[in-house]
């Protein structure tokens, strides 16, 4: 995999800005060359014959504690850029999940905030959303509210719908409008970023064609994880010192692909309804 320069992925200030008012950034220089996600999808099936009976590919959650293959991508030094000129010089990641969905899947992810899941504190949290296929509104793309990172978090209920592949959610309408959301695009390869308070989610996908990401969580080093709510947090340190050493600290994999031999933390337990 190449991973040469990163002088290409350094945010401009005009980048920085936008983030830190909306919420999230598009439209930056791909990671990934085709023939480069070719060999990386080409490799997914290796992690899917790791998941037992009555698992999804959304079970495939911090698997990177066991796999090169994803710890590999996390630690990619052009994410990193990416990462660091929001979080800025001293920043760990700690979680990588990928949400699949197959042609023709009615699977959807209601509206959320992901710091109303993660017992962590502060908010200070980057999401990159890496996308191993073509993302738009036909095969159910993201979609963010913009600026809604900066209104505080609201409190979740139940979700309604049957197909959703989180617990809880927010309510169109009654916390929040829906009409600003803004449909996330991008090609296989590309990523996107976004912001641990933003409301954001996604819809179906009624196409022929897969909707594969891969998200992965970044933290400055002074968040603290609540080890109380999820026991098997681990920070894996990318950039600079952490100075505060509030966590534990993940050991690199050395074999290809594995599972870890916990359960993580699921949604409904982290979140707090
Ligand atoms: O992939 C999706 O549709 C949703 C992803 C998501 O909710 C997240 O990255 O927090």
């Amino acid at each position: 995999m190449s991973t040469n320069t990163t002088s290409s992925h350094q945010l401009s200030e005009e980048q920085k800005k936008f983030y830190h008012e909306n919420g999230y950034l598009l439209g930056l220089p791909a990671i990934y060359t085709s023939a480069e996600m070719t060999q990386l999808n080409a490799e997914l099936p290796y992690l899917l014959t790791l998941l037992e009976p009555g698992e999804s590919t959304k079970d495939i959650r911090e698997w990177h504690e066991t796999s090169t293959y994803l710890n590999e991508i996390c630690m990619n030094p052009k994410i990193l850029e990416l990462v660091g000129g929001i979080l800025g010089p001293n920043f760990y990641y700690w979680a990588s999940n990928f949400f699949i969905k197959d042609p023709h899947s009615m699977s959807t992810v209601g509206w959320h905030q992901d710091s109303y899941y993660w017992p962590m504190a502060p908010n200070n949290s980057v999401t990159v959303w890496l996308a191993f296929d073509d993302v738009d509104e036909v095969n159910g793309g993201m979609k963010l509210i913009p600026g809604s990172h900066l209104g505080g978090i609201i409190k979740h209920r139940k979700s309604e719908a049957t197909d959703s592949v989180l617990t809880l959610e927010l309510a169109d309408g009654s916390d929040f409008s829906a009409d600003s959301a803004v449909q996330f695009r991008l090609k296989c390869g590309e990523c996107s970023l976004h912001d641990d308070r933003a409301i954001h989610g996604s819809q179906a996908n009624p196409s022929n064609r897969r909707r594969a990401g891969l998200t992965i969580r970044y933290s400055g080093t002074n968040v603290k994880n609540d080890l109380k709510v999820n026991p098997n947090f681990k920070a894996y340190l990318c950039r600079g010192v952490d100075e505060f050493n509030y966590n534990p600290v993940g050991v690199a994999p050395t074999q290809r692909y594995g599972r870890p031999n916990f359960k993580p933390v699921s949604n409904e337990e982290a979140g707090k309804s």
